[in-house]
């Protein structure tokens, strides 16, 4: 079997630089004598405009920034393969997912969707999770989010939605956030918006990290089989490391503390060699079945619940390689879910039909020239041959005097493709319609699926929905709209409602002075546009909607990050007990230290500390351990070392200690909050016990010991 996953690789190499034990020179490739003068007329007198490389280098400096994508500015981005673990020949004829153990090469970026490019990445907001497969049929771009589901279900929306959510155009306030008037405004006049405002206030809007996210295609897409057949599909990336995330207070101090957060952990991860896993899974829906839910499967605000149709794992993605260089491969990476494949094609769904047209459009903008394809890392692995020529910076070199077709003079080349020879055609569906300007009746229910996501949370999880409701509109300076909104979520759950209402010291209003067509009252309605309302859904609950009961979730702590606190003295058998446990499960300890350097071990051994007290924080890791040692009095101290603990109770996080060290949790200030049956408290006298070890570990792996927090649903 041909194996293609380095394929992207060797193309890549064609045209990597490494100055290693090269001379400098200028773009011109003559060799540079002095970097660090310019040419000036005399010792102290002005600069020559002769200096041609004083003026190449400046110039190149001035003119490198690009304009940052309009939405999805701030993402990171890294190598892989996928690979085909259950091939579906008979779905469809994409040579990429027809047959067992073909690795196929893949580019994946993340972003956050509002925020600017030096925004910070612990942002409340959808997350883009963008896959570029480089198959031997051409490039195919699964351009997704980490929502199954959009805010809008008509492209001609998108330009108003995003006005609304990015800062506010006269003071450019606030950054990287929706908890702003203008974009409230916005959604509480788009009743269409409610179940992605659910999954958007739901912690699935800060996640631990990009590897502990589920992925969607959002849209559903046709697979079309040899035969020409067409089955609908829903595509989902299932995170081998299951589907968790941060607290909200969590999240804003990450932002201060490292704002690179989850850039640095998928960098860290790929490095040391923990590369970030999926299975891609669909959901198979035959063509007769299109009408048969309660929901229109071309509306973008609808998910197909995985409990009416599960999802088929059909491969699995792996990262195992970072960029060589941001700006060349994460930055000039250019997504269009127009990119398809024979065996891939669109439905009618009318956001995706409007994607269609402004992928390339902004990269025209955004890159600068119809050229964008040559640019390395958007460059084919299938060979490419047209007649498209010249424009700004193109590096292709035509040769022949033949740019047309079809010609006679150049032998008719380059020849169309039958369909048998692998031509792309369109599936051929049948549309016979009148020409109208309207949102069909069956998009109308807003609130039937927002209500199964609701229900489908976990009491923990409701609370997080209600707080971050209360957050959100409690920035939002304009009563109205914090009202309009009540009367909206009222329509999902009256307790929601009143629980968010009760944070904003605010009444719920009755429905009826609630604007639900869009915001235009009644007179000005237009035709066509139903009014909003509630289909009471089949399915009372899913699981896979939660992220606590979700069934992507399994006990691993692998790639966690412990902090252990050390002090001279410390025992040196505890740390290790602890570390080597960790170690056996992929996870790591980290040595945090009042000072960097070393500290000497009860054993007058040195351990050499990752970080001082200063630089890390409670906040960058996943649990905190005491061990054996310590210097209590002085930890005892240490303002470091009581937001350290208080952040860790408050986050719900596993914190540890033995031997001696025990005292520091039992004199902790939450030590009268504290329960005999927390879960999260590891706590022994005895030292370096592997039992320990193991009570740490398996706690660790509940992800959170939610118990602990201030619930609104008990
Ligand atoms: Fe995008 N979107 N989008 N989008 N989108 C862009 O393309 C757009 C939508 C998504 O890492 C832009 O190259 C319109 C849904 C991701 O480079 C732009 C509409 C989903 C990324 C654009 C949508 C997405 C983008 C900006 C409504 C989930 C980042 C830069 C009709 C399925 C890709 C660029 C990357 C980027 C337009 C809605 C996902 C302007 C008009 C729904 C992950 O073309």
């Amino acid at each position: 079997m041909k194996n293609l996953q380095d394929e992207k690789q060797r193309d890549l190499s064609l045209n990597k630089s490494d100055g290693t034990n090269k001379f400098l020179t200028t773009d011109q490739g003559v060799k540079i004598n002095d970097d660090n003068n310019s040419l000036k007329a005399g010792e102290r007198g002005p600069s020559l405009l002769e200096d041609f490389i004083l003026r190449e280098k400046i110039t190149h400096f001035d003119h490198e920034r690009i304009p940052e994508r309009i939405v999805h500015a701030r993402g990171s981005g890294a190598h892989g393969f996928f690979e085909v673990t259950n091939p579906i020949p008979e779905l469809t004829k994409a040579g990429f997912l027809k047959e067992a153990g073909l690795k196929t090469p893949v580019f994946v970026r993340f972003s956050t969707v509002a925020g600017s490019r030096g925004s910070t990445d612990l942002a409340r907001d959808v997350r883009g999770f963008a896959v570029k497969f480089y198959t031997q049929e051409g490039i195919y771009d699964l351009v997704g989010n980490n929502v199954p589901v959009f805010f809008i279900q008509d492209a001609s929306k998108f330009p108003d939605l995003i006005h609304a959510v990015k800062p506010e155009p006269h003071n450019e306030i606030p950054q990287a956030a929706s908890a702003h008037d203008t974009f409230w405004d916005f959604i509480s006049l788009m009743p269409e918006s409610m179940h992605m405002i659910m999954w958007v206030m739901s912690d699935r809007a800060i996640p631990r990290s990009y590897r502990m996210m589920e992925g969607f295609g959002v849209h559903t897409f046709r697979l079309i089989n040899e035969a020409g057949e067409s089955t609908f599909v829903k595509f989902h990336w299932k995170p081998k490391l299951g589907t968790h995330a941060v607290v909200w207070d969590e999240a804003q101090k990450i932002s201060g503390k490292n704002a690179d957060f989850h850039r640095e952990d998928l960098w860290e991860a790929i490095e040391m060699g923990n590369f970030p896993e999926w299975e891609l899974g669909i959901q198979i829906i035959p063509e007769k079945d299109e009408h048969k839910f309660e929901f229109d499967l071309l509306d973008p605000t609808k998910i197909v619940p995985e409990e009416l149709v599960p999802v088929t794992i059909i491969g699995r993605m792996v990262l195992d390689k970072n960029p060589d260089n941001f700006f060349a491969e994460t930055e000039q990476i250019a997504f269009h879910p127009g990119h398809v494949v024979p065996g891939i094609d669109f439905t009618n769904d009318p956001l995706l039909q409007g994607r269609l047209f402004s992928y390339t459009d902004t990269q025209l903008s955004r890159l600068g020239s119809p050229n964008f394809h040559e640019i390395p890392i958007n460059r084919s692995v299938a060979p490419v041959h047209n007649n498209q020529r010249d424009g700004h910076m193109r590096q292709e070199i035509n040769v022949g005097r033949v740019s047309y077709h079809p010609n006679s003079l150049g032998g008719g080349c380059p020849y169309q493709a039958k369909i048998s020879e692998g031509g792309f055609a369109s599936f051929n569906e049948r549309i016979d319609a009148h020409k109208i300007r309207e949102r069909s009746e069956s998009f109308a229910d807003h609130f039937g699926q927002a209500k199964l996501f609701f229900n489908s949370q976990t009491p923990t999880e409701k609370s997080h929905i209600v707080k971050a409701l209360r957050f959100e509109l409690g920035k939002v300076k304009t009563t109205a709209i914090r009202v309009r909104m009540l009367g909206l979520l009222s329509q999902i759950d009256t307790e929601l409602a009143e629980k968010v209402a009760l944070g904003l010291g605010s009444t719920v209003p009755p429905i009826l002075e609630t604007p639900l067509n869009h915001g235009v009252s009644p007179e000005n309605e237009i035709e066509g546009n139903h009014e909003p309302r509630i289909v009471e859904q089949s399915l009372a609950l899913s699981d896979a909607l939660s992220m606590i009961n979700n069934p992507t979730n399994s006990p691993t702590i692998a790639s966690r990050k412990v902090a252990i606190v050390c002090t001279d003295g410390v025992s040196d058998a505890s740390v290790l007990n602890l570390k080597k446990a960790l170690k056996k499960e992929d996870a790591k300890g980290f040595i945090i230290a009042p000072h960097l350097g070393t500290i000497l071990t009860n054993t007058d051994g040195a351990i050499p500390v990752d970080f001082s007290l200063l630089t890390a924080s409670s906040v960058l890791f996943d649990a905190l351990y005491f061990p054996d040692g310590l210097d209590i009095n002085s930890l005892a101290e240490s303002a470091e070392v009581a937001d350290f603990l208080n952040e860790a109770y408050n986050h719900c996080k596993v914190i540890g200690a033995d031997g001696q060290a025990a005292s520091i949790i039992s004199s902790a200030p939450f030590a009268s909050k504290l329960t005999n049956d927390d879960e999260g408290i590891i706590i022994t006298s005895e030292a370096a016990s592997e039992a320990f070890a193991q009570d740490f570990i398996t706690a660790m792996a509940k992800h959170r010991i939610w118990d602990r927090e201030v619930n609104l649903y008990n």
